[in-house]
């Protein structure tokens, strides 16, 4: 962890910068396995599944008796924990529901917008040392509110053939219609055009690794939507002299505790915390299941002190963590001060943990700085919304004039026809 004391402006850029990740090298790799993928379906995911995984699939989707089976595995106690969570995301998700509000923009002119579920909706979940089946709540209960007719998921199996089960039972508990077995870039692949097995969906959501990333960039360009480029997660935390160090502590090994690549920063003014932070931060790891991994990216966290209130929120909103959060006194004055965000956890008693599993906001968000411009994963991302009017004759009557007036000056004429041809038929209808 390299510390910082009052750096100068001129460090800010470097202190706030992220790890680029280039995967442009990546890119013809995996743009001619998305290639073959396309061209043989079924056929090219085995193969490469074999390859890959080391997995030799027969079929593709998880039977109804194998996702039975797995979901028995699942102790009691975790399945309710599932479903506590299940409930609370959904209901804040169904609390973004919008309603639909007609506007009359003339006198006879009115305007709406109706939110649509995307129809069919592709979740990918990474397989890996631990298989994160709180993200299949955070991408299928929203997926479900917002009326997607078909859910499909793909997630890799271990070498045993199986999914996990507790992924197997959150997509249950979550309302998946189908799983896959396939992992990285098959799993995009096929999602992204379809094959004998796999459905063709409009939109992929989920994390992954670089090939994941890569492929979903890929696909992007040309054949599916996707949720938001992702890169590795990570976490910003303001403290003061009277925030408990051993918190602090935690919640900056919790988001280190992702993976080598994962980023904590801690932004404070008073120098006299960092020392305390420090020592509580040693003392939780070495009793860590993941100690060195955790260890590993905590070699690229950052603390930096900072001369006042104004460089604290700059440098934070410059930062534009993913996940932001506020253990100082004013943490609800501060709140306020935040643009750059993905998602801000206030006051001593709400760690990232919470949104991460239970709460109910969402954990799918903008890492990189993506927060600048990118809202998480919320109901609107499996939504669209089309507009609708209907204008009576009067309406056109008073509106045409400058339809008409902003076409002829356009030079087109059809556009002006359409209005003029209306208001002087005298057919009323
Ligand atoms: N913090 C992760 C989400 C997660 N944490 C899943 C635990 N499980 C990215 O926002
Ligand atoms: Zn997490």
């Amino acid at each position: 962890m390299k510390v910082y004391e009052y750096p100068p402006r001129s460090q800010w850029a470097e202190i706030t910068a992220r790890p680029h990740l280039d995967t442009s090298s990546l890119h013809i790799k995996v743009s001619s396995i998305l290639d073959d993928i396309r061209k043989r379906g079924d056929a090219a995911l085995k193969e490469y599944t074999l390859q890959f995984d080391k997995t030799e699939l027969e079929n593709l989707q998880v039977g109804k008796k194998e996702w039975d089976k797995g979901c028995d595995l699942v102790s009691p106690e975790l399945k309710k924990a599932i479903e506590t969570a299940r409930d609370n995301i959904a209901k804040f998700h169904a609390s973004q529901t919008l309603e639909i509000l007609k506007t009359e923009t003339t006198p006879g002119v009115v305007c709406w917008q109706k939110p649509v579920g995307i129809e069919k909706v592709g979740l990918y979940i990474p397989g890996g040392t631990a298989p994160l089946f709180s993200t299949v709540l955070m991408l299928a209960v929203p997926a479900h509110i917002a009326g997607c007719r078909e859910i499909i998921m793909c997630t890799p199996c271990g070498k045993n053939g199986n999914v996990h089960p507790a992924v197997l039972c959150a997509a249950r508990i979550a309302g998946v219609d189908k799983i896959f077995k396939l992992g990285g870039i098959q799993a995009i692949g096929a999602m992204a055009y379809g094959t004998e097995s796999v459905p063709k969906v409009y939109k992929i959501f989920g994390p992954g690794n670089q090939y994941v990333t890569a492929a979903k960039q890929i696909v992007s360009l040309r054949d599916v939507a996707i949720d938001m480029p992702a890169g590795p997660s990570e976490v910003a935390i303001i403290a003061d002299k009277t925030s408990n160090p051993a918190f602090v502590a935690s919640d900056f090994l919790s988001q280190a505790e992702h993976g080598a690549d994962s980023q904590s920063m801690l932004f404070t003014l008073d120098a006299d915390i960092v020392s305390p932070i420090q020592t509580e931060i040693e003392r939780q790891l070495s009793q860590l299941h993941r100690k060195e991994l955790t260890g590993k990216s905590l070699e690229h966290s950052k603390i930096v002190v900072l001369k006042n209130r104004e460089e604290l929120i700059e440098i934070t909103n410059e930062y534009a963590p993913e996940h932001l959060i506020i253990q100082s006194k004013d943490y609800n004055e501060l709140g306020e001060m935040i643009v750059n965000a993905g998602s801000v956890f206030l006051g001593p008693y709400t760690p990232e943990s919470a949104g991460d599993y239970a709460s109910g906001t969402n954990h799918t968000l903008p890492t990189s700085g993506y927060a600048k411009a990118y809202s998480g994963v919320n109901l609107d991302s499996f939504i669209r919304k089309i507009t609708f009017q209907e204008i009576t004759r009067e309406g056109l009557k008073n509106l045409g004039k400058t339809i008409e007036i902003m076409a002829a000056n356009e030079s087109l004429d059809a556009h002006k026809n359409a209005v003029s041809i209306r208001l002087s038929s005298s057919n009323k209808k």
